[in-house]
């Protein structure tokens, strides 16, 4: 057996967010996910919208003791930017949220656990998507810096970690090229353009971070996939980099290393895709410094060189390549087949160590998906039986180890998630809690999972036995 040691003050918790847990009471303002559920509610997986979830509104302070009880020093959620600004124009406050987002931080602080606060999880209020199309105009960015100004300023003396965005390219893929975001367009200049503006919000929202002299930090969580290949064949080779660079690199190098990659602005010129800038905007974005990055990790990509002809009338990163399964690949039989390769994790420590100035990162969500059914019903100890996802997590921390003693700057490790939440089309389809939300009652019920990273949280550390055979 091998233990397996983190670094001391190492982050141990969860990711969550507030449109995933919350529900909707007291909400002033609807979020393009509130009003696109209440108009298509057929496009949600058994129609389940976010208007109960977990009610974290309700029963936070619940929640923190169960987040106590569990081992978390720091915990993940966001602030909803419809529900906390009353007049979008201004940034004025709503007073309940105010006061509800103060108790909730002030629970959380009073149990040691470190809050770490996003700003933007998908959730863009539903006048402003109406009204401007969201991020697709300008102005809309500067109406994301006075949100954001809003937050520090009532919040910043007790938030040590703020987030501007998570997955950032997430609502550009899913609303802007393969429909499972609102708007729901298929459009390569509008998605280009909605990512570039995205960098403007989070470049204008950390400007005011540092105008207001606070003394945390602040940073951003990207979806960072390595990309794998079919073989070694150039073809193959040159296909993976067009994946890296309009999956990874395209936030990745503005954000970080201050630079857009003169490829991908070629490449999106040759598409016609090139968003509408000014040189202002794009130095207010390679200007930008964020403290800290945050990444999230699920599964690898794999692609391969194009065999069959792009067909979209419409472009996609996908005209370079085409995604692939390995026939030697292991996969989770309980979410869709995806690929498991904890190797990843490693990889991505080296590329941010090597290419990214070793930038100070956490692993900002991992999970691992099951169904209902294959977690099945709760065990006469009172405990749900989900062993599969405590010997997967444990070959990805000993990937994560690695890759610390190999000089990776990691500082925590956040598992998605705390409770079963609500995730966006696939209402609760997969599982991903510590613990089990029953749906009809509200209780939360412990899953072994739990009670193993309980362990690993209070020892800094586990052991495991590579290969036993
Ligand atoms: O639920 C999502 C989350 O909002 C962003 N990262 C992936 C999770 C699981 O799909």
């Amino acid at each position: 057996m091998t233990t397996y040691t983190f670094p001391e003050h190492f982050l141990w918790g969860a990711a969550a967010s507030g449109p995933q847990t919350e529900g909707t009471d007291y909400k002033l303002h609807r979020s393009i996910w509130d009003s696109w559920h209440a108009n298509q509610p057929e496009r949600f997986f058994q129609g389940i919208g976010p208007e109960k979830v977990c009610e974290t509104l309700h029963r936070y302070k619940e929640d923190v003791s169960l987040m106590k009880n569990i081992g978390f020093n720091s915990f993940r959620t966001s602030i909803q930017w419809s529900r906390l600004i009353e007049d979008f124009e201004t940034g004025k406050p709503n007073a309940e949220a105010v006061r509800f987002y103060h108790d909730y931080f002030d629970e959380m602080i009073a149990h040691g656990i470190e809050p770490m606060i996003n700003l933007y999880h998908f959730d863009m209020p539903e006048t402003l998507q109406n009204q401007y199309g969201g991020f697709e105009s300008n102005h809309v960015t500067d109406l994301f810096a006075l949100f954001a100004k809003t937050a520090f300023e009532l919040f910043g003396h007790k938030v040590k970690y703020w987030i501007t965005f998570n997955e950032p390219i997430v609502p550009v893929e899913g609303g802007y090229l393969y429909d499972f975001h609102y708007p729901c367009k298929k459009d390569g200049k509008l998605a280009a353009q909605v990512g570039f503006n995205i960098m403007l919000a989070h470049a204008k929202a950390v400007k005011c971070y540092r105008e207001l002299n606070l003394s945390g930090e602040i940073g951003v969580v990207l979806n960072l996939t390595p990309t794998y290949t079919r073989n070694d064949s150039p073809e193959d080779q040159k296909a993976a980099w067009y994946a890296d660079l309009l999956f990874n690199r395209s936030f990745l190098d503005p954000l970080v290393k201050h630079q857009f990659p003169k490829e991908l602005c070629k490449l999106l010129a040759t598409h016609n895709c090139l968003p509408e800038i000014t040189q202002a905007d794009v130095s207010l974005i390679t200007d930008s410094r964020v403290d800290f990055l945050g990444v999230n990790y699920y599964v690898p990509r794999r692609v391969k060189a194009r065999e069959a002809q792009y067909t979209l009338d419409y472009f996609t990163p996908e005209f370079y390549f085409e995604n692939y399964i390995d026939p030697d690949g292991r996969f989770n039989p309980y979410r869709d087949n995806n690929e498991i390769l904890p190797q990843a994790i490693y990889d991505i420590a080296a590329n941010i160590r090597d290419n990214y100035g070793n930038i100070k990162w956490y692993l900002a969500e991992i999970g691992i998906a099951m169904d209902l059914d294959s977690e099945g019903p709760v065990q006469p100890d009172g405990i749900i039986d989900d062993s599969f996802r405590i010997s997967l997590m444990k070959e990805h921390l000993v990937e994560l180890h690695r890759a610390i003693t190999d000089g990776a700057n990691c500082f925590g490790l956040h598992h998605w998630t705390f409770i079963d939440n609500w995730s966006w089309i696939n209402s609760f389809k997969r599982r991903y809690g510590f613990y089990r939300l029953d749906l009809s009652t509200g209780e939360r019920q412990i899953k072994r999972n739990g009670l193993w990273f309980k362990a690993l949280a209070q020892d800094n550390q586990f052991t495991y036995e590579v290969n036993p055979l």
